[in-house]
């Protein structure tokens, strides 16, 4: 064998060895402003083999997200210069950090304070001291997650749901479980007047009133229950074991919640709403029947008046 493709060969198998290293490491990326808080931070990771970089000040953040490309941020609250809200919000607004898994480690122990950190854009909130081993295995499962969901392509980017296609496929799955003798309700969700919100307060805003009507739904559902994007401002739900009348009363109480949540834009917050259509197994008894039938009653409430449940 001449040498020289040998050669080649061991340095194929190494560069190999190199890139699935790296896709397997998990990087953080930890925002703190205090030394001591970052030092207690990394030797958890350390200890359970996830990678880090610390950055002291928001600012740099969006620079070091390019440069290291990590897989998840741990976000400190309070730090010079602004808030990790406001950093975690700019942070959304870019469409590749869109669902980047971004945990709250924090002294912040109001619960409303954390509650809003969540709805703009977090994914956990852990408070300090945080136990090391939860903090470690609270990162390596929303990496994991995250990780799936980047392979899997079956989730819209801006909220983490269920895309289009993976919706449709996932209702097929749905109903064939459901019947013959099963229930199932079906929503379609639209957002009242939404080309409105874009115009007078600019799509940043937006997308912001999308994210947050998903992490409403994704709150008040059960996990077994679906919640797709359908299309822009247009979702889909879908309830195992539930008739319409107790479909209608679960969205109608998360329309009233919706209602009421301030949205937060330059000049202060506006309301936002959404009409709703809802069908039920056994009336129709296909996916294609049961989203027809919930699109026709979603149509009626919005000539009904917008911001109610049609069934
Ligand atoms: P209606 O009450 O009848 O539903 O009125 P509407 O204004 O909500 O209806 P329409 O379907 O005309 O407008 C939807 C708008 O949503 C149009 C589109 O520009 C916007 N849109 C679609 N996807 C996104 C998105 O991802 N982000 C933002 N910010 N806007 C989006
Ligand atoms: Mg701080
Ligand atoms: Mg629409
Ligand atoms: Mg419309
Ligand atoms: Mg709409």
């Amino acid at each position: 064998i001449p040498a020289e493709v040998k050669l080649s060969d061991i340095l194929s198998r190494i560069l190999d060895l190199v890139e699935s290293r790296e896709q397997e490491t998990h990087r953080v990326l930890i925002v703190e402003d205090s030394k001591t808080a970052v030092a207690h931070i990394q030797r958890a990771l350390d200890l359970h083999g996830i990678d880090s970089r610390a950055i002291h000040t928001p600012l740099s953040l969006l620079q070091a997200c390019a440069e290291y490309r990590p897989h998840a941020i741990l976000m400190d609250m309070y730090m010079p210069f602004c808030t990790g809200v406001e950093v975690t919000r700019a942070l959304r607004q870019i469409p590749e950090y869109q669902s980047l898994p971004v945990i709250y480690l924090s002294g912040e122990t109001d619960i409303a304070q954390q509650v809003e950190a969540l709805r703009l854009g977090g994914d956990q909130f852990l408070t300090k001291p945080a136990n090391p081993i939860i903090l470690a295995s609270v990162v390596k499962t929303k990496i994991e997650r995250y990780r799936d969901m980047l392979r899997s392509g079956r989730h819209d980017s801006l909220t983490g749901l269920l895309n289009h296609s993976a919706a449709k496929g996932q209702l097929e799955q749905m109903v064939r479980r459901a019947l013959p003798a099963g229930q199932l309700a079906v929503a379609m969700i639209d957002i009242d007047r939404f080309k409105s919100i874009n115009d007078n307060y600019g799509h940043p805003v937006g997308d912001q009133v999308i994210r947050s009507l998903a992490w409403l739904l994704r709150g008040r559902l059960r996990n077994t229950d679906l919640i797709g994007r359908y299309g822009g401002e247009e979702f889909i739900v879908a309830l195992g074991g539930v008739d319409l009348n107790q479909a209608m009363h679960l969205l109608d109480r998360i329309r009233e919640d919706f209602s009421r949540l301030p949205h937060a834009h330059g000049r202060g917050a506006l309301r936002a709403s959404f009409s709703c259509g809802i069908a039920a197994v056994p009336s129709q008894v296909t996916a294609g029947c049961l989203i027809e039938a919930a699109d026709e009653a979603l149509l009626q409430a919005k000539r009904d008046g917008r911001n109610r449940i049609v069934a």
